[in-house]
């Protein structure tokens, strides 16, 4: 494969503009986003998305999980696609570059190659995965793991939401449900490109994350049995009290991932107790740990840890504990073909470079499963992520979308 010269850039401008418009929709309360998943703001984002796309020439194609493809023929036609994407439903208090950048440059790539007249002898598909964050359905990156054959599509249609809609019934409500079967795509190779929502690059003064591995994870859903009581006249000898069980067992969590350093984390971000009233003791707490190493021993001793420790906790207060795995998936290795591209295009553009892990999970962890699949990052300020306050600069922007223009054109074979 020839590579690009090092003149072709993308419209960092256009790009830059391009994901302050989209940031408008589903806006967060202090200037990030709230655009989750199968909600009326993700089907205003797929508009706006879907227009833009089509004004660039794509045609469209979605499948029953409501994922978009838009392609840009290839001069080829037996020639498998290359799909460049991400995706554009964020956290409740999400901020404007977390998978938005990656599904806006994708079609900036393509806008690019428009403008200068670039034939290519694969197809390139732009790609918008559903529901990548997992917040409203677990688990998170669910559409691509029912395109990897991971996951079934009567498992996602039946996750439901706090509120306890099923992922089935929101997807036909926003009407996205697609006609083509999940899965039946078959790619010559996937690229994405995102915020390393950390802080190496930043701190290293590197442009360019050159994604080699990403982590694996595991997300345990525990659920504990206490016993409903006054917070007032119950004596503390008498409580059942689900609510310090949880506690000790976050604490527990804290102490398996730092036993396990480096390269290990655990944490909680989601608790619902019942009735959640000030005064009453939870009879149910529910609440999802989620650990993840790159280091697949490292991840497993710590999930066998925790579902060992777990009940023995809750046990000592005489609360019950059931734990259930609501999403998984094992450290990842991209394609070293890939990434050695992402590589010589950000040293051939001049970019500052480094290796990296990628330490959140992406659509490409699944991708890479059923094509060779790698990953271009760029720093955002303060390491910051999944909080409004997550920034880039546009600089930072458009490096990376430059390297995803030079990689892309040297998968999918610049034609002419
Ligand atoms: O959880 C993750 O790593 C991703 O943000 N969905
Ligand atoms: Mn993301
Ligand atoms: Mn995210």
């Amino acid at each position: 494969m020839t590579a690009p010269t090092d003149n072709l850039r993308i419209n960092g401008e256009r790009l830059w503009d391009s994901l302050m418009e989209m940031a408008k929709i589903g806006p967060g309360l202090r200037g990030g986003n709230n655009r989750q998943t199968l909600t009326d703001a993700d089907a205003e984002g797929r508009k706006l998305f879907e227009g833009w796309c089509e004004a660039a020439g794509l045609t469209m194609g979605v499948d029953k999980m409501g994922t978009m493809f838009m392609t840009r023929p290839g001069t080829d036609p037996a020639a498998l696609p290359v799909y460049v994407g991400s995706h554009l439903d964020t956290q409740p208090t999400g901020g404007k570059f977390d998978g938005v950048l990656g599904v806006l440059s994708a079609l900036e790539v393509v806008r690019s190659l428009n403008d200068l007249g670039i034939k290519t002898k694969h197809p390139i598909v732009v790609t918008n995965w559903a529901n990548e964050e997992g917040a409203r359905f677990a688990p998170a990156m669910l559409a691509s793991g029912v395109f990897a054959g991971q996951l079934t599509l009567d498992y996602a249609y039946g996750r439901k939401d706090p509120e306890g809609k099923t992922y089935g019934e929101e997807l036909k409500r926003i009407g996205w449900v697609g006609d083509e079967e999940v899965g039946a795509r078959k790619m010559h190779a996937y690229l994405e490109y995102h915020i390393e929502q950390g802080p190496i690059l930043e701190a290293s003064e590197k442009q360019i994350g050159v994604v080699t591995h990403c982590q694996g994870l595991w997300w345990l859903e525990v659920t504990l049995t206490g016993k409903e009581a006054h917070t007032g006249s119950t004596p503390m000898a008498m409580r059942v009290n689900a609510g310090l069980a949880m506690s000790r067992i976050i604490e527990m969590v804290q102490a398996v991932a730092m036993e396990n350093q480096p390269g290990a984390v655990g944490g909680v971000g989601q608790v619902f107790f019942t009735p959640n009233s000030r005064n009453v003791l939870p009879g149910k707490v529910v609440f999802t740990i989620d650990i993840r190493s790159p280091d697949q021993a490292k991840l497993d001793g710590m999930r066998a840890r925790i579902e060992e420790e777990a009940p023995l906790i809750a046990a000592e207060l005489g609360v019950g504990c059931s734990i259930e795995p609501v999403g998984h998936f094992d450290p990842v290795t991209f394609d070293p073909t890939l990434v050695a591209r992402v590589r010589n295009a950000a040293e051939r553009l001049g970019y500052s470079h480094m290796d990296i892990i990628s330490g959140a999970g992406h659509d490409a962890c699944w991708a890479a499963k059923v094509a060779p699949a790698t990953m271009v990052m760029c720093p955002c300020v303060d390491g910051l992520s999944h909080n409004e306050d997550e920034n880039i600069t546009p600089q930072w922007a458009s490096a990376g979308a430059d390297v995803l223009l030079h990689a892309v054109l040297e998968t999918a074979e610049i034609v002419g």
